[in-house]
């Protein structure tokens, strides 16, 4: 039986030929299946016309699903320290970081709306941290890569949301399941001895913020919390919406870390006091130097220093121990 194809068809199909890309050639699939005299003699016709919208269709979703945002499974230390937000879906943690650092992160009244890490620095003084929002820790949502940023994680913020009757639960779940993972949370206090090194376990600072402290019921909630956590790590009242609590905490942060910061001058000129060395505890003025240039160290002779309990620009050797807030002159 003959196809008897009309001129409409065929000025579909001709759209199809010249098409440049795929969404213009299953538009003209389409018109052509749509216009196509229906009856026998286009019975294979048709069918042709069907395969080919399938195939594209079909290559068309696996590259949308190729260039899906992927979740990054290390992101490079930035400042001070790196530091997940991690808590239960609807805990405050994408609006914290929206009240504390510049980001704009996706916040909502509903559960999981962050599917992907968000980074941005959170300052203190003249310092900053990298705060990375995470999706909830939960058994939905938790992924692979999830646990490679916590293993490398400096400190962790653990959430827990003062307007929820579950918070208790919801802390302990995630306790649960990153203690499964080898994660343990533990103080910032918390000195590890020898006798508790093992290898395949890491071990977290962690700081518990407790959430929307703004909230009806928050001090008897809290007091729960308090009960059933306030051994085990320092708990933080906290407000995400204008993010009142948080000064105290970036100061207890920043002691956690054991970090000193250091200045440097040329003779003559003031410090530059903006941009600071940072410096594991305990350093010497050796160390400073060395961390400026390698070859620096070794040419030093004396350096002198300001800082408090010291005479101003009181002539140093390598070995002195230096503190934060201390200025060094170099003199090689
Ligand atoms: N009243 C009050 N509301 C808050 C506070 N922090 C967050 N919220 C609100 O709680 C809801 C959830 O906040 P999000 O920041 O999206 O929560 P999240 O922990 O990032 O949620 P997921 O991305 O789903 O894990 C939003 O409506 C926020 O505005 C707070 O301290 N007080
Ligand atoms: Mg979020």
């Amino acid at each position: 039986m003959p196809a008897n194809l009309t001129p409409i068809y065929k000025e579909a199909e001709e759209r199809y030929r010249r098409a440049t890309d795929d969404n213009e050639r299953l538009a003209a699939l389409k018109e052509m299946l749509a216009v196509i005299p229906k009856h026998k003699g286009t019975d294979k016709l048709q069918g042709e016309i069907k395969a080919k919208i399938a195939k594209l269709k079909k290559s068309r979703s696996a590259k949308k699903g190729g260039t899906r945002q992927k979740a990054p499974d290390n992101i490079p230390k930035e400042g001070a320290a790196q530091i997940p937000l991690v808590g239960a879906p609807n805990c405050g943690k994408s609006q914290f970081l929206a009240t504390l650092t510049n980001a704009r992160p996706d916040i909502a009244d509903y559960p999981y709306t962050t599917r992907i890490p968000t980074t941005a620095m959170m300052e203190w003084e003249n310092i900053k941290f990298q705060l990375i929002d995470l999706p909830p820790v939960a058994l939905a949502s938790y992924e692979g890569w999830m646990k490679s940023l916590l293993f490398r994680a400096d400190v962790i913020f653990l959430f827990a949301d003062l307007s929820s009757d579950d918070l208790i639960d919801d802390v302990q779940t995630i306790l649960n399941m990153l203690d499964y993972q080898q994660i343990n949370l533990v103080n910032p206090d918390f000195e590890r001895e020898e006798d508790q090194l093992t290898l395949d376990k890491v071990w977290k600072k962690t700081f518990l913020l407790a959430n929307k402290y703004d909230c009806d019921e928050e001090d008897i909630r809290l007091g729960f919390l308090t009960e059933a956590f306030g051994d085990r790590f320092p708990i933080y009242k906290i407000n995400a919406l204008t993010g009142e609590g948080s000064d105290e905490l970036k100061e207890r942060l920043f002691d956690s870390l054991g970090l000193i910061r250091i200045y440097t001058k040329t003779p003559g000129r003031d410090a530059y006091m903006t941009d600071p060395v940072l410096l594991m505890q305990p350093a010497t003025v050796a160390d400073a130097a060395y961390h400026i240039h390698k070859d620096f160290a070794h040419k030093l002779t004396y350096a002198r220093i300001w800082g408090e309990g010291k005479f101003d620009g009181q002539r140093v050797q390598k070995d002195f121990q230096i503190a934060d807030g201390d200025i060094l002159e170099f003199h090689l």
